[in-house]
C-alpha cells in the first residue's frame, strides 16, 4: 500500500492510542479468558483487507450484487477448508461460513430448522450453557431463543457433570424437537452417543455448539460430534484461533443416507431469515486459518492446550485450590473460589488489577447469577504465546497467590462491598508486587500477531494506563 497513504496513527491518533494501549494489555498480561485467543497475522491481515467493501448477499455463484467473481472463491475456499479441517466428507456435510459470529449461527440453525415454539433442550446457563441455548429466568425470557422457543433446561449435578439420566426422563416427558449439546463453561467431554439416543427416542434432532471446543475436536484431542449430530455450529476466534465470526455445518444426508433439506434451510435462515451482507473479509480471515488448522502444526497446539489446563489445574489443586469436576478434559477449568469465602467477581477484579483476564463465572450450589462463586480460566491463548507446563506451574503460583491477595484485600476493605474490594486493590502494595512480577513473566513470550518490539511498555513496569 502506498506510503502516502495516511495510517491509523496519521489519520486519527487518539484512536490509534487506544488500540496501542490494548496491544500493550494483551502482551503484558496473561490472556486466561477461556473464550479467547490470540490470532495470527495473516488473519489480522484478511481483516484489514479490501474485501470489507464488498457486499456480496446470496451464496457463491447465486449473489445479488455484481463484482463477485473475486469473492465467491475466497468463500468457496473458506467452505472447502472448514470440512477438511473436521474431516467432512462434502457428500454428507455442508458448511455455511456466512454467520457474523456464534449467537446470530445458534439462531439461524433454530430458525432454520424448527417452527416457532418449537421445544428445544440445552444446558442451563448456570450449568454452564450459552445465553443462546434458551436461557431464561423466573421474571424474563433473556434470549431471544427463549423468546421464539419454548425452552426446558437440563443442568449438571452437584459433582459439576451434566446429568443425563435427568435429561433423558424430561425428554422423554417434554418431547423436544432439538435438543442442544455443547457449552460455555463446562470442563468436561460431552458423551454424543447418550445425547444421539435421546434424540432418537423422541425424534429430536441433535445440534452441538461446539465453540469453545472445535479447536481441540479438529486437532483430534476431544471426541468429534459429527458422526451423531445433525448440525453443529462455531465460532472461528475461540480455541480455533481464527476470526470473531461463526460457521453453521449441516448434513446434506441424513444418518441412514436419505437426502435432507437442511441446506436451503440453513442458508435461507442465515440470508436473507436473519443477517445481510456475508463479511468477506471475516470469511477471508476463516479460510486462512482453516489452512492453519488443516496443517500439521495444529494437533500438537490443540494437545497443548489441554496438557497446560490440565497441568494447571493439578498445580492449582496441589495448592490446596478446588474445581468444579475435580479437573478438565479441555481447555478450561472452573474453579471454585467460593470455598476461599470469596466471590468470583472480586478474583476477577484483583486479577485484573494484576494483569491477568478471567471472567467470574457461576458454580453448582450459587444462589445467585450477580455474586458468582466461581471464575473461568482457560489456555487457549496462553498456549497460543508458546506457554509449555513448565510455565503453567508458574502461572499457578501467580494465581495461587492472588487467591491469598484477595483474601487480605477483602479483609482491609472492611465491607463486603465490590466497590470497597475494588478501592482498597488499588492502595495495596503486594497487588503492585504481582502485578510486576506477571507482567515480567508474560513479555518473556512473543505475541503470534504483532511485533512486541513496537508497542507501549516498559521492561514489564505497569503502565500508567
Ligand atoms: N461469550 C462466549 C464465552 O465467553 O463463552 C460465548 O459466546
Amino acid at each position: 500500500m502506498s506510503s502516502l497513504l495516511p495510517t491509523v496513527a496519521q489519520q486519527d491518533p487518539e484512536l490509534a492510542d487506544m488500540i496501542e494501549l490494548e496491544m500493550g494489555r494483551q502482551f503484558r498480561g496473561l490472556e486466561m479468558i477461556a473464550s479467547e485467543n490470540l490470532t495470527s497475522r495473516a488473519v489480522l491481515e484478511c481483516l484489514g483487507s479490501a474485501l470489507t467493501n464488498k457486499y456480496a448477499e446470496g451464496e457463491p455463484g447465486s449473489r445479488y450484487y455484481g463484482g463477485t467473481m473475486y469473492v465467491d472463491k475466497v468463500e468457496n475456499l473458506a467452505k472447502k477448508r472448514a470440512l477438511a479441517a473436521f474431516g467432512l466428507d462434502p457428500e454428507e456435510w455442508g458448511v455455511n461460513v456466512q454467520p457474523y459470529s456464534g449467537s446470530p449461527a445458534n439462531f439461524a440453525v433454530y430458525t432454520a430448522l424448527l417452527e416457532p415454539h418449537s421445544r428445544i433442550m440445552g444446558l442451563d446457563l448456570p450449568s454452564g450453557g450459552h445465553l443462546t441455548h434458551g436461557f431464561y429466568t423466573a421474571k424474563k425470557k433473556i434470549s431471544a431463543t427463549s423468546i421464539y422457543f419454548e425452552s426446558f433446561p437440563y443442568k449438571v449435578k452437584e459433582n459439576g457433570l451434566i446429568d443425563y439420566d435427568s435429561l433423558e426422563s424430561i425428554a422423554l416427558t417434554y418431547r423436544p424437537k432439538m435438543i442442544i449439546a455443547g457449552a460455555s463453561a463446562y470442563a468436561r467431554d460431552f458423551d454424543y452417543e447418550r445425547f444421539r439416543h435421546i434424540c432418537d427416542e423422541v425424534d429430536g434432532l441433535l445440534f452441538m455448539d461446539m465453540a469453545h471446543t472445535a479447536g481441540l475436536i479438529a486437532g483430534g484431542v476431544l471426541k468429534s460430534p459429527f458422526p451423531f449430530a445433525d448440525v453443529v455450529t462455531t465460532t472461528t476466534h475461540k480455541s480455533l484461533r481464527g476470526p470473531r465470526a461463526g460457521m453453521i455445518f449441516y448434513r446434506k444426508k441424513d444418518r441412514q443416507g436419505k437426502p435432507t433439506d437442511f441446506e436451503s434451510r440453513i442458508n435461507q435462515a442465515v440470508f436473507p431469515g436473519i443477517q445481510g451482507g456475508p463479511h468477506e473479509h471475516q470469511i477471508a480471515a476463516i479460510a486462512t486459518q482453516m489452512r492453519e488448522v488443516c496443517g500439521p502444526e495444529w494437533k500438537a497446539y490443540a494437545q497443548q492446550v489441554q496438557t497446560n489446563a490440565r497441568a494447571l489445574g493439578a498445580a492449582l489443586m496441589a495448592k490446596g485450590h478446588e474445581f468444579v469436576s475435580g479437573g478438565t478434559d479441555n481447555h478450561l477449568l472452573l474453579w471454585n473460589v467460593r470455598v476461599h469465602g470469596l466471590t468470583g467477581s472480586k478474583m476477577e477484579k484483583l486479577l485484573d488489577a494484576v494483569s491477568i483476564s478471567v471472567n467470574k463465572n457461576t458454580i453448582p450450589g450459587d444462589k445467585s447469577a450477580i455474586t458468582p462463586g466461581g471464575i473461568r480460566v482457560g489456555t487457549p491463548a496462553l498456549t497460543s504465546r508458546g506457554m509449555k507446563e513448565a510455565d503453567m506451574a508458574t502461572v499457578a503460583e501467580f494465581l495461587d497467590r492472588a487467591v491469598t491477595l484477595a483474601k487480605e484485600v477483602q479483609k482491609d476493605a472492611g465491607s463486603a462491598k465490590l466497590s470497597d474490594f475494588v478501592e482498597a486493590l488499588a492502595t495495596n502494595a503486594a497487588v503492585a508486587a504481582l502485578r510486576y512480577d506477571v507482567e515480567e513473566f508474560a513479555i518473556q513470550f512473543t505475541m503470534p500477531s504483532f511485533d512486541a518490539s513496537r508497542i507501549k511498555y516498559k521492561d514489564g513496569l505497569p503502565e500508567e494506563h
